[in-house]
């Protein structure tokens, strides 16, 4: 499926050349469609043409840009009034990244994290994407975005987080984007692109809500199993009723992972159907990691795809990593109104996020003002499923955010609000 994709991009590509559309050359107006009617899904007369351009710029440096991109769990600040159009360009990479302790498993990622930066923008506002493809480059992220901190909210705290401690990989393949939150013509925008070549698209934010944006190359339970996954806030308009009571905000992104020790994997992938199809990350020369450094040397696990089909997850996580919420807490004051942005990415298993000693006293489903609910204990989502939900902590204490069958609890899909009064 990869080459023919990759092929009609390219020479959608060159056509666009031709005829002056690349939508990365115009100059939309800001919020062409702010004033469309609610619900309208077709491009506005004005907007720029839709689609996707891809061109074989190879561009270096830092891969994640943009100041409305954060890292989870956190939202980068809305400060602008009104529509506006943001520049954002997320590479994509493959890195040695880590699932739990000991476990080191090559990821595809957006940007060099699992999950991928969460971009956050208000409804009405124009996203112009640009990523390159650089799977067959050995990337170390922290260490690009300790060089320009400044390149986004997502690059300063990736520079110095340790969840963000991947390690370089080569794993060369062709990725493409799919991003939810967008209405376009999916096959003419969500085209794949390949190794050194840089993909240009953009779309307008119509609808508020919680979105996940994916790799939507064949396998997608493959794809988005190994990371190529992140998240799309959407603010509302004219917000949420709380929103001058919130006190803090956090993202919860869960997801499942199918690994199996190296040596397991291997054979199991050499019976089955080759699950990558026409990308190269199952072969040994290119997952062999550059510069293993301290991550414990080349990947201790492989995807499992068997693993993947009958939906028995080897861990579940929030925010990408095991227990990543215990080592690294959410924190709160007693008394403070919390909005938690929740998302299921799955990619198999539906899931029910709870938290103990706590009832959610406002839940928006999908994060759309208009579907509010009042006093649930928990919010059950499929997968791309999400939910902004609120509560008021009601004292010190610590709280368990639990995400899943009661069983994932054990698989890591766990983590922990820290209440202690007077917290900054
Ligand atoms: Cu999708």
């Amino acid at each position: 499926m990869a080459r023919p994709l990759v092929f009609t991009s390219l020479l959608i590509g060159v056509l666009g050349l031709f005829v002056g559309c690349l939508p990365g050359d115009q100059t939309p107006e800001a919020g062409t469609a702010a004033n469309a009617a609610p619900g309208l899904a077709t491009e506005s007369a004005d907007a720029p043409p839709a689609g996707a351009s891809i061109t074989d710029d190879y561009r270096q440096g830092t891969p994640v840009i943009g100041e409305t991109l954060s890292m989870a769990p956190y939202l980068a600040p809305l400060t602008h009034e009104g529509n506006t159009t943001h520049d954002v360009r997320i590479d994509t990479l493959a890195v040695e990244a880590t699932a739990g302790p000991g476990i080191y498993y090559t990821a595809w990622t957006f940007g060099g994290s699992v999950p991928g930066p969460i971009l956050h923008v208000r409804e009405g506002d124009r996203i112009r994407y640009t990523g390159t493809n650089r799977s067959d480059e050995p990337i170390h992220p922290a260490s690009q975005f300790r060089n320009n901190p400044e390149s986004s909210p997502f690059a300063r705290r990736a520079g110095d987080l340790d969840p963000v401690e991947a390690m370089p990989a080569l794993a060369p393949a062709a990725h493409a984007i799919d991003f939810h939150a967008a209405t376009v013509a999916p096959d003419r925008t969500w085209l794949s692109w390949a190794p050194g070549e840089t993909i240009r698209l953009e779309w307008t934010a119509r609808y508020p809500g919680v979105f996940t944006y994916h790799n939507s190359m064949p396998s997608r339970t493959m794809n988005t199993g190994q990371g190529m996954h992140g998240v799309v806030v959407v603010s509302p308009r004219e917000g949420y009723p709380t929103d001058e009571e919130v006190a803090r905000s956090y993202v919860i992104v869960r997801s499942e992972l199918y690994l199996a020790e190296a040596a397991r994997a291997s054979a199991q992938n050499d019976t089955d159907e080759d699950p990558a199809g026409a990308t190269s990350s199952d072969t040994d020369e290119n997952t062999g990691s550059a510069t293993p450094a301290n991550t414990g040397g080349p990947s201790t696990y492989r995807w499992d795809h068997a693993a993947a089909m009958a939906g028995t997850p080897s861990q579940v996580v929030l925010n990408g990593r095991a227990n990543l919420l215990h080592d690294y807490p959410l924190v709160a004051s007693r008394g403070d109104r919390i909005r938690l942005y929740v998302i299921n990415q799955g990619p198999v298993q539906t899931s029910t996020f709870h938290i103990t000693g706590i009832v959610f006293d406002r839940i928006w489903l999908g994060g759309v003002p208009a579907n509010e609910l009042r006093g649930l204990q928990s919010v059950t989502l499929a997968p791309s499923e999400s939910a902004v939900v609120e509560f008021v902590v009601p004292a010190d204490g610590e709280y368990t955010l639990l995400f899943g069958r009661m069983s994932d609890e054990n698989r890591g899909a766990d983590g922990t609000l820290v209440v202690q009064t007077g917290q900054s």
